[in-house]
């Protein structure tokens, strides 16, 4: 018995001495220490022995067990540090490494246009307001003073969808949605995409518009010109000159043009304001009472002005962009510049 056991202590210290990892040495454990281990297989036949021997194998036994013991939570403690090191070592980051870069975007000039007028007139307590792009004959045309076969139509060049339905040729037809939705004071303003059949170096069959109004009792020409005058001088400088031209629209009444002085030549004269030392930038005008009418307002009672402006224009002067078309090939080259 003896003899056993000394092969057994040999053969088991052995074994969880050279388990090479974890899992094996929990393997060694079993087979030295389970229910059905070499050891525990001993300590079950000890009835068998003689008396006398019994507490001699019991304490040899005893100890075997206590040194496998041992031996195995030394061995544990071993391997668990090596697997520390070894994945020390795999996962280590290196600091030095430069970092990747978050490629962020830009907003679109038109957009940069859009965002700042918006501000402006906000702070004059207007409201933004929006419509569909694809509208109804009655709100693009009619309800704005401009019927069926007048020659107002040819003004702007429409794609017409069917015969009562187009794509917007300006946001105006929010301004009447407005209206018809809402009783005086209103203050409206309403930026959007608009179409019309025109295409050349000046003219993109898509392109942008703000448009704006006031409706309110003794709304006067007086405070569209002080609006329009504080609007542009927010925008372009302080010490902008503005003048305002007599013009016509079919939905206003009077109508101007206004014009900058040029942002190229400060009114000397040069190329982008065709030697004239002035730039048309909006136009604008008194609401027509037949606008009033088709929208049910009391044109006793209220008045009103409105305005409109091309956003593609506008940026062409404040970023002095030269080809129209650089705002709808999207270059990346053109639009990081406005990062
Ligand atoms: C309602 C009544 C009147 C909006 C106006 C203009 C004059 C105008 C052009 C500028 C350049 C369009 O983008 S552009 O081609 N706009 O000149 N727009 S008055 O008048 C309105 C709008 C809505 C109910």
């Amino acid at each position: 018995m003896k003899e056993r056991l000394q092969q057994l202590q040999e053969d088991s210290l052995a074994a969880l001495h050279s388990a090479a990892s974890i899992k094996e040495l929990q393997t060694v454990k079993v087979r030295i220490l389970g229910k059905k281990g070499s050891l525990t297989d001993i300590m079950k036949g000890m009835r068998d022995l003689a008396p006398d021997e019994r507490p001699v194998i019991g304490s040899l036994v005893n100890t075997l067990k206590d040194e496998c013991e041992k031996v195995f939570t030394e061995r544990l403690t071993q391997l668990e540090e090596d697997e520390i090191s070894v994945r020390l070592v795999r996962e280590t980051i290196d600091v030095t490494l430069p970092g990747r870069r978050t490629v962020t975007g830009s907003l679109h000039p038109v957009t940069l246009v859009t965002d700042e007028i918006v501000d402006i007139f906000s702070r004059l307590g207007f409201s933004v307001e929006e419509g569909p792009e694809i509208e109804k004959d009655f709100y693009n045309f009619e309800a704005l003073n401009i019927p069926r076969d007048h020659p107002a139509r040819d003004m702007q060049d429409t794609f017409y969808i069917n015969d009562d339905l187009v794509l917007r040729t300006h946001t105006s037809p929010v301004q009447i949605r407005t209206m018809l939705k809402q009783p005086p004071p209103v203050r409206i303003i309403a930026p959007g995409t608009v179409y019309r059949r025109d295409s050349d170096l000046t003219h993109s069959p898509m392109f942008h518009q703000i448009e704006g109004f006031l409706v309110d009792e003794l709304v006067t020409f007086g405070d569209l010109k002080g609006v329009l005058t504080h609007f542009l001088n927010e925008y372009f400088g302080a010490d902008l000159q503005v003048r305002f031209r007599p013009s016509f629209f079919p939905f206003t009444e009077p109508s101007a043009e206004v014009d900058i002085a040029c942002v190229i030549c400060g009114g000397k004269g040069c190329r982008v304001c065709g030697g004239t030392g002035w730039l048309e930038i909006l136009g604008c005008g008194m609401i027509d009472p037949a606008v009033f009418d088709a929208v049910n307002y009391d044109t006793h009672k209220y008045s009103g002005f409105a305005f409109g402006m091309g956003l593609e224009r506008i940026a062409m002067l404040k970023y002095g962009v030269n080809d129209l078309r650089l705002f709808f090939e999207n270059d990346i080259r053109f639009l990081k510049q406005f990062s």
